[in-house]
């Protein structure tokens, strides 16, 4: 490790080989490199029995993980926490990168140094902030504030390769969307279908063309990763089809197959959830022939307690309420389909079974002016629990409807008697074209957002739903 402390050195545990949480191999690793403490990030809550078997070979832990805890607490020389029922921390939705940057808040704290030194990190920060989807309120809204504001401005090289990478070009303000959407996802891939080292090395990087290698190499993953996901999800939606006509599961969703590459279980789960609000579960095999899942929530629905009644049925399970993983014996999957299923009908309320788009306000077009926007703006960083506002303007009139690339929607809308009009842009609602050129009016659901064309900032709205006029 060129450059860094000599004693200090990260450790990225494979896992395909090692799976979550805290591996043995890292532990006897970190003793055979001569090491006594090593800080756990975003993982070992549960990992009671690896800060044993660590303290058995004289190595300390810290323990910095804003994930569920259990029954037991690891005896770590230090657990943080937030989510330890008697942890008097006063916000709870600190990312796992969030509680590595309060343990050194209070490092600088006890140790004298100037806690402003720390702000340069922020940028690691918000994209952590964004990656994890924890809510954009509280601190972490602060956080991600000022976050954004070092990744728009003075990145590092690392970060500043990957947004290049990422097609962004250099007047473009990146806020979380395109962190959670654009950004997140190459961080992930490698760890996903390779090792995560590479994503890690990005990150660290100080020197220009290191960074741009590694940017290059994570942007390639990403792209194989898309066509996995893409494959894997198709397959998926046509299983859920087929158990949908047999009139099996209606209340849950729980795929099994064995060549679906555990990587990227949890992405095919959450689009499964965009076509059909089930809480879903998607299964694969690892090596030793046991299952092992991601398993996504939908409309709030608190999925870690229908998974932990099903305890007994597992092997291993840890996660949130929104997003969890389970490992269970192969034997046991007709049993617990059964019985989450089951749980769910039981637990879960009509309202999480569809999707539901929030409204804020009604608003007529004439109220959306450049104040109106620069009043909306102050509401950012937008997220989690803290989204783009949502305004509805009924009896409009639709003009120039245009499909782009087959599958986006385009056009304008204005007043049934108005002479202005706004550019509307609907994602991924290209099968909305043909009754909206037929329609004589609408009542449309949107945000606002600002949009660069020919060197000016124009106000465009970007479509979330249509009502047509019978
Ligand atoms: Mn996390």
């Amino acid at each position: 490790m060129q450059g860094y402390h000599p004693y200090l050195d990260y450790y990225i545990p494979d896992r395909q080989k090692e799976g979550y949480g805290i591996s043995r191999v890292a532990i006897d690793w970190a003793q055979s490199q001569g090491f006594s403490l090593i800080i756990a990030l975003d993982c070992g809550i549960k990992s009671v029995d690896m800060v044993v078997y660590a303290a058995s070979k004289g190595i300390d832990f810290i323990i910095c993980d804003h994930h569920l805890p259990g029954e037991e607490l690891p005896p770590a020389y230090a657990v943080l926490d937030p989510k330890q029922p008697q942890c008097p921390y006063p916000f709870k939705e600190l990312s796992g990168c969030g509680i590595g940057y309060k343990l050194m808040q209070a490092f600088c704290e006890k140790n004298h140094i100037e806690g402003t030194r720390l702000h340069d990190l922020l940028d690691l920060v918000v994209v952590s902030i964004a990656a994890d989807i924890v809510p954009i309120i509280g601190e972490n809204r602060i956080l991600a504030y000022f976050g954004l504001q070092k990744l728009n401005h003075t990145p590092r090289a690392g970060l500043k390769a990957l947004i290049a990478a990422s097609g962004f070009s250099d007047e473009i303000l990146l806020n979380i969307r395109n962190l959670v959407f654009n950004i997140g996802p190459r961080i992930n891939a490698v760890g996903r279908l390779q090792h995560a080292k590479e994503a890690v090395e990005l990150l660290i990087s100080n020197d220009k063309v290191k960074a741009e290698h590694f940017a290059g190499i994570i942007d390639a993953v990403n792209t194989q990763r898309k066509d996995l996901d893409s494959i894997s999800t198709l397959e998926a939606l046509e299983m859920i089809a087929a158990n949908r006509q047999n009139g099996q599961s209606p209340f849950t969703t729980v795929l099994f197959k064995p060549d679906w590459h555990k990587g990227i279980l949890g992405i095919v789960a959450s689009r499964c959830i965009e076509y059909y609000h089930r809480p879903t579960i998607i299964l694969t095999q690892d090596e030793d022939g046991k299952l092992v899942g991601s398993a996504r929530s939908s409309g709030g629905f608190d999925l870690y307690q229908a998974i932990e009644s099903c305890a007994d049925l597992l092997l291993r399970f840890g996660g949130h309420q929104q997003a969890a993983g389970l490992t269970m014996e192969h034997k046991n999957l007709e049993t617990f389909r059964e019985r989450f299923e089951n749980i769910v009908a039981q637990m879960i309320h009509e309202e999480q079974l569809a999707p539901l788009q929030e409204v804020d306000l009604k608003i007529s077009l004439a109220q959306i002016t450049h104040k109106f926007y620069r009043v909306l703006k102050q509401f950012a960083p937008f997220g989690p629990k803290n989204m783009r506002p949502v305004f509805v303007t009924e009896q409009l009139v639709a003009e120039s409807p245009r499909l782009l690339r087959e599958k986006h929607l385009s056009f304008k809308v204005k007043p049934q008697n108005g002479s202005y009009t706004f550019r509307a842009i609907g994602f991924g609602m290209g099968e909305y074209y043909q009754p909206l050129a037929e329609a004589q009016k609408i009542d449309l659901c949107y945000t606002i957002e600002e949009n660069l064309y020919q060197g000016r900032m124009y106000l465009q709205l970007r479509v979330k739903d249509i009502r047509f006029y019978a």
